[in-house]
């Protein structure tokens, strides 16, 4: 009979020494067997990614590390408490599709348990975000007609989870950053139509965009009669000139026609 009070925690082996009993013919020898593993220490286990605190979105790789000196018998992940995988071996994760889950703060939480039995858990806590900000121009209105060089151009954006950037793009310009502002003065425009395009980012990279649309057209008299900047006008002024020309030669013509009978 055997018997020993381990004190420490720690990984064991138990082996069973048979002493050969001197013999004729035989020497004395010994014989080792292990028979099995005292484990009582639980596994080392990490969530890699989704990285806590993080907003996600669509399709996020799951990924956890877990080792243990007896084995890795299972890795559980969960997410608000439902079994999502059970792997038995690396890698342990998922692809999980955020979509079928609300928006707001969600916990992960893997779990591992060792071949002895023993357990060992993280969570973190990431904020699912699958819906677009909103977004809406409340100035200029659709199809204004303006007649002044500057144009205010204001909206408002909001978003459950928060916003990240607000974007504003001229007659299909480059974007410029407006974060953090809810107007825009536009200055130098010309005249006629024009396209404002406004776009927000949420914090988990969701995008909704408005546009408005109007035409900018200087206030009668605001320039002279005969300032013609736009190219088609020359034209028509050459045309009339043309015009006026033909008449004052088939005045001439019918001037002397009248002369030559008298
Ligand atoms: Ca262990
Ligand atoms: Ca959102």
């Amino acid at each position: 009979m055997f018997r020993a009070i381990l004190s420490t925690s720690g990984l064991y082996g138990l082996a069973v020494v048979r002493v050969c009993a001197e013999k004729e013919g035989y020497l004395p020898g010994l014989a080792l067997q292990p028979i099995y593993i005292i484990d009582d220490i639980p596994p080392e286990i990490s969530i890699e990614r989704p990285v806590g605190g993080s907003y996600v979105r669509g399709l996020v790789p799951i990924s956890v590390s877990a080792s243990d000196a007896s084995g890795i018998e299972v890795v559980e992940i969960y997410v608000n408490g439902t079994l999502l995988s059970a792997d038995e071996e690396a890698p342990y994760g998922l692809e999980w599709d955020t979509s079928t889950w609300p928006d707001g703060p969600t916990n992960i939480t893997a779990l591992a348990r060792d071949r002895a039995g023993n357990e060992a858990e993280e969570t973190v806590w990431v904020i699912v975000d699958n819906t677009p900000p909103v977004v809406r121009i409340t100035s200029p209105e659709n199809g204004e007609t303006i007649s002044a060089d500057t144009v205010e151009v204001a909206w408002e954006v909001s978003d459950e989870q928060g916003i990240a950037k607000v974007e504003l793009s001229v007659d299909g310009g480059p974007w410029q950053d407006v974060t953090g502002t809810t107007s825009y003065t536009l200055s130098g425009l010309g005249e006629g139509p024009h396209e404002v395009v406004l776009r927000a980012t949420d914090l988990a990279g969701n995008t909704a965009e408005a546009s408005v649309a109007f035409t900018v057209k200087p206030a009668a008299g605001a320039q002279p009669s005969w300032a013609m900047p736009a190219g088609g006008a020359w034209f028509w002024a050459i045309v009339a000139g043309a015009v006026a020309l033909a008449a004052i030669a088939a005045s001439a013509i019918a001037l002397r026609r009248l002369k030559a009978r008298g």
